[in-house]
């Protein structure tokens, strides 16, 4: 599934299962559209899932209302073409911080990685004891670099962020990462999903406000874990992409991922399965029906 071709706008780039297009009216904006493309184990596969690019979307207008008191967000509008209807919204343009504002609040991914070999995680040192899905006591922020498509992010560490950014943006990047986690955390585990970290993307206007773009707190820029089978120790079940990767490891599958060949097609049951869990998540979370 690529882009669609969209009239009244340009096709302006496109990220791994979302695309940009730039209105051809001059206004200054975009429109961001989510598809229903799906990764695992950094492929995108060949299958879609459907309704997931309006379940996302659906997800991020309501996180974005849920911290509406934090910061300001970056949509204008819910208007859009018919052809992405509910998948897509027009956003203010901004100039995009070159920074990948990470927040954590569970030891996992690549935070393990780092905390199992220096004790410590974008230079923050944490308690000896963690293990693999651990809490921590307090949210942290572990900002890494933008890396091209297809390399891999860096950690930095805030002395890092400070100089790229400046102290008053770095400060003020960490201080609204937090605060965007810690209150998404708090609801989510109230409805027995465990956020366990978001990458979060901030853009600036031209009078320097920060302002919360992309999209956010959704299962494609976090960490989602059910609470019901949270057990630190072990590797915790993704909550949207756990039938994924245990097909695609599965014999079923037949697919050797060392190889580098690309994951073979889902079987119906395993995308209607999935489609389910986005579903969940959703109407968990918001109370609302999908
Ligand atoms: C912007 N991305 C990442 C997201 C993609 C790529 N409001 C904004 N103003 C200016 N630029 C961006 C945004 C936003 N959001 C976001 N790159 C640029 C991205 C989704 C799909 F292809």
């Amino acid at each position: 599934m690529s882009a669609p071709v969209l009239p009244g706008y340009r096709h302006f780039y496109s990220g791994k299962v979302r695309d940009l297009y730039a209105p051809e009216d001059g206004s200054h904006r975009l429109l961001l559209v989510a598809s229903d493309r799906i990764s695992a184990y950094d492929y995108i596969l060949s299958s879609t899932i459907p309704d997931k690019g309006r379940i996302l979307t659906a997800m991020s207008l309501w996180w974005f209302e849920q911290v509406a008191d934090v910061l300001p967000n970056h949509v204008v509008s819910t208007t859009v073409p018919s052809a992405v209807s509910g998948r897509a919204v027009l956003v203010e343009r901004l100039e995009m911080v070159p920074v990948e504002c990470i927040a954590r609040g569970y030891l996992a991914g690549s935070g393990l990685v780092e905390y199992r070999k220096a004790g410590a995680i974008c230079g923050i040192g944490l308690p000896p004891g963690l293990e693999n899905g651990s809490r921590l006591d307090e949210a942290i922020f572990t900002p890494t670099t933008k890396a091209a498509i297809g390399e891999h992010d860096e950690n930095m560490d805030f002395p890092e962020v400070e100089r790229l950014l400046g102290a008053d943006l770095a400060a003020t990047l960490r201080r609204l990462t937090l605060e965007v986690y810690t209150r998404g955390e708090s609801i989510a585990r109230d409805r027995g999903i465990i956020l366990a970290d978001t990458k979060v993307e901030f853009g600036l206007r031209d009078d320097g406000t920060v302002v919360l773009a992309d999209e956010v707190l959704t299962p494609d820029s976090s960490r989602f874990w059910p609470l019901d089978s949270w057990h630190p120790g072990q590797s915790q079940p993704s909550f949207d992409k756990q039938f994924v990767r245990d097909w695609l490891a599965s014999p079923a599958a037949d697919w050797d991922r060392s190889a580098g060949t690309p994951p073979p097609e889902l079987p119906d049951e395993i995308v209607e399965r999935t489609r389910q869990r986005y579903v969940d998540a959703y109407e968990r979370l918001t109370g609302n029906k999908f």
